[in-house]
């Protein structure tokens, strides 16, 4: 399990300053020695400003250690070069302002008027901090994504999928924790949405995923291709909702084409059924309406039964 929920806000270039503007301040009422009071002004400000860069650095997740789902999720929501690339200015302005600060504090112990020397640190400083703005607003709209990322827990895990508005949300409606949105427009569920349910003793995991249509991997959308990130690497088993009564939107020949790449592709068992029975039933697969509840409750039950012998019915 990952916690991303503690990560902190990363504060703009203008914060960074004024806060470290304001603690060196600080520290320099409480010397007495006025003498040398820019000289260690500008290592207090500089250390201060090396130190919060290195601990946003140090706060924020290594990509590449990440369980290959999470490690999906931040290229799709977040683009796993940007991320580093954003790490790497951040890590090279804390390194700047160290060298800064100490040449210029040096500056200042031999100067016969610290004044100006102080005032070209704060000057050349606040430069560096400025000039990676927008890597650290960047970086915290990161954070706020790695927070909002599902928290996948060790359990058996049942991922719905299917073709947009064939009823994915209506069914975990029904039968999890979980409250998604249900509409009658496609693409309605946008992210990776985690419920449970207890059956006697035990959790089982429902996920919820956006739609997908049957595509080009290079012709989907990020919105599908979290989707995908999620059967392909959280699944114990995948559930496809089928709709021959296609108010979905699209043609049922379309989502057949879609099981067919499904069962290509997926390591584990997938089980088809279908949904809008009240609409139009079909033979040879298991029905339900998640709009009357009917078969809903049979489905699941077939669900953990796979679970039992995991090999696909
Ligand atoms: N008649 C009927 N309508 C249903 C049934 N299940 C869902 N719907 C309707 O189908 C539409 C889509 O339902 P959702 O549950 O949002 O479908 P979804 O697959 O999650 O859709 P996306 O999130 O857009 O991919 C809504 O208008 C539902 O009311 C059903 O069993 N019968
Ligand atoms: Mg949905």
């Amino acid at each position: 399990m990952v916690d991303f929920s503690r990560l902190k806000t990363v504060p703009t270039a203008e914060e960074l300053m004024d806060r470290s503007l304001r603690r060196a301040a600080k520290k320099m009422r409480l010397k007495r020695n006025r003498k040398r009071a820019d000289e260690e002004f500008i290592r207090a400000i500089s250390s201060a400003l090396h130190d919060r860069l290195v601990a946003i650095i140090q706060d924020l997740p290594e990509v590449d250690g990440l369980l290959p789902f999470y490690r999906e999720m931040t290229e799709i929501l977040i683009g796993r070069d940007r991320f580093k690339k954003s790490l790497g200015a951040v890590g090279w302005a804390a390194w700047q302002i160290r060298l800064i600060g100490s040449e210029l504090a040096r500056r200042a112990r031999g100067a016969e008027d610290t004044g100006p020397v102080r005032r070209q640190a704060v000057a050349r400083i606040s430069s560096i901090v400025h000039q990676v703005n927008d890597a650290l607003r960047f970086l915290n709209e990161a954070r706020n994504q790695l927070r909002s990322l599902p928290d996948i827990r060790e359990e058996f895990t049942v991922v719905v999928a299917g073709y947009p508005n064939v009823g994915k949300s209506s069914f975990i409606r029904r039968v999890s924790t979980a409250e998604p949105e249900v509409a009658e427009y496609p693409f309605t569920t946008k992210g990776i949405i985690m419920g449970h349910r207890k059956i006697g003793r035990e959790s089982v995991q429902l996920i919820d995923t956006p739609g997908i249509l049957s595509r080009p991997a290079e012709e989907r959308n990020w919105i599908e291709r979290q989707a995908l990130a999620a059967l392909l690497n959280v699944a114990d088993i995948v559930l496809l909702i089928l709709d021959p009564s296609e108010t979905c939107g699209y043609t049922f020949d379309d989502q057949l084409r879609l099981k067919r790449e499904l069962e290509g592709a997926l390591q584990t068992p997938l089980v088809t059924v279908v949904n809008k029975a009240d609409i139009k039933a079909l033979e040879g697969y298991p029905n339900m309406s998640t709009s009357t509840g009917e078969g809903v409750e049979g489905v699941l039950s077939l669900l953990l039964r796979c679970r039992a012998s995991p090999t696909s019915p």
